[in-house]
């Protein structure tokens, strides 16, 4: 028997916690309902609010310099699918699970499904690997993947692709995330329109294998490892690609893939207007591709995507329906601990972007006023929606704080001892 945390421990946790947000609730509430705001429809959104995690994000992350294991990291997937458990027992936001291949490869994914069902977890976007070259791979992706100037590893490629809708399949997944690594670093080592060319051709046969109702989500990087090019570098770049090659190929926008300042908020309103915004992989940084914890450094831009993401939703903008995945990589906490906290920062951002009086908005957006429209913006930015979302994980059966109770708990002690030889195991990139 493997240890795991018991609904009548988090119930006694919360005992301790219940009347402080009683009053928190409380008081939020009558602060709200002088706004015009229904706390009550605030707490149903928050409960009704669903972000994957990433089967990689659960193994500590490393740069290129080291990687520093905790105890008691999962081993395989099946451990990572636990501790994926474990973020949504006690945080309640995160349903599902974003695998990577061939990280997540196993000979009998029907027992992966139901490990994950016996943690109420299924599956979200499938991730194809051809940025690394796996085990006893015949041709190597060091020049290209998708795009590589060989049709024999071009071919390769799309294999793999092939072998991840198949595997998605078993999973009850219906999207593939396709990120590449090609490009180049130096100008003349490469072709800027033939790669392009290359990676149409290659994702034409992708997207054709894709099974009805599955769809392919493109996602573009601006740089690493490539230094001078990438091939989908952008939202533009992705954007031709998927518009050429139809309904069922849409952009994902990665937080942290964009050149510093960039609005992405204002990509993530085109990509909604032209019905192809295929979603996320949440995570915040300072400087580049940082993979830091959502919310951690600048969560007023997280706040103003969500500014965008609930305005479609509320005035039901056609074709909107994105996927939300965390991507991040836990360098230096308990990645059980990030997950939680990443995932009730995104909530917290999508929470005080409900708050917000579209119609309100729109009256003084209409008026030219200025100061006004920003200070609409402003207000549901700075309110502290804590106690909605700790409301809204008491209700469904999760931590009132999710964090403390985990750290009580003893879980991460507990699986140190049960995975005695996780420390030299890859949980990832490494
Ligand atoms: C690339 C990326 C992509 C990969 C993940 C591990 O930087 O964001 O989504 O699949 O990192
Ligand atoms: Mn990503
Ligand atoms: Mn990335």
């Amino acid at each position: 028997m493997t240890f795991s945390i018991s609904a009548d421990f988090i119930g006694a946790q919360n005992r301790k916690a219940e009347a402080a947000l009683a009053e928190d609730y409380a008081a939020l509430g009558r602060q709200l309902e002088r706004r015009g705001v229904d706390i009550e429809k605030m707490t149903a959104r928050a409960m009704a609010y669903a972000v994957a995690v990433p089967s990689w994000g659960v193994g500590t992350g490393g740069t290129r310099f080291a990687r520093f294991p905790g105890p008691g990291e999962p081993r395989n997937v099946f451990d990572k699918i636990d501790d994926c458990g474990v973020i949504h027992q006690l945080g309640r936001v995160t349903p599902t699970v974003s695998p990577h291949i061939p990280w997540d490869k196993v000979d009998d994914y029907s027992a992966l499904r139901q490990k994950a069902a016996s943690h109420d977890l299924t599956f979200d976007a499938v991730n194809s690997n051809s940025f690394q070259d796996a085990k006893g791979q015949k041709l190597s992706y060091k020049f290209g993947s998708l795009t590589h100037a060989d049709p024999g590893t071009r071919a390769q490629a799309v294999e793999h692709n092939l072998e991840c809708i198949e595997i998605g399949r078993k999973l009850g997944s219906s999207a593939l995330t396709v990120w590449i690594a090609d490009g180049s670093n130096f100008p003349g080592q490469s072709n800027l329109n033939a790669a392009f060319d290359r990676y149409m051709a290659s994702l034409r046969e992708i997207y054709d294998a894709l099974p009805k109702d599955w769809s392919v989500f493109l996602e573009h990087k601006l740089y690493e490892p490539a230094f001078y090019s990438t091939v989908i570098s952008d939202w533009g770049s992705s954007f031709m690609a998927a518009s050429e090659l139809g309904p069922k190929a849409k952009c994902l926008v990665d937080l942290g893939h964009h050149a510093p300042n960039t609005n992405i908020e204002q990509i993530v309103a085109r990509l909604i207007r032209a019905q192809k915004l295929a979603g996320f992989h949440f995570n915040d940084s300072k400087y580049g591709d940082d993979d830091l914890d959502s919310g951690s450094v600048d969560p007023f831009r997280l706040f103003l995507v969500f500014n965008e993401l609930v305005d479609a939703e509320l005035r039901k903008a056609p074709g909107f329906n994105p996927a939300y995945m965390i991507d991040q990589s836990h360098n230096v906490t308990d990645p059980i601990e990030s997950l939680i906290q990443s995932a009730n920062e995104i909530q917290r951002a999508y929470v005080q972007a409900s708050l917000i009086d579209r119609a309100v908005l729109a009256a003084v957006q209409a008026e030219s006023d200025v100061l006004g429209g920003h200070l609409l913006v402003k207000q549901a930015f700075v309110t502290d929606v804590s106690p909605v979302l700790a409301e809204a994980r008491r209700r469904k059966s999760g931590a009132i704080d999710p964090i403390a109770t985990y750290r009580a708990s003893g879980y991460r002690r507990h699986k140190a001892e049960e995975r005695p030889d996780s420390g030299t195991a890859s949980a990832g990139i490494v």
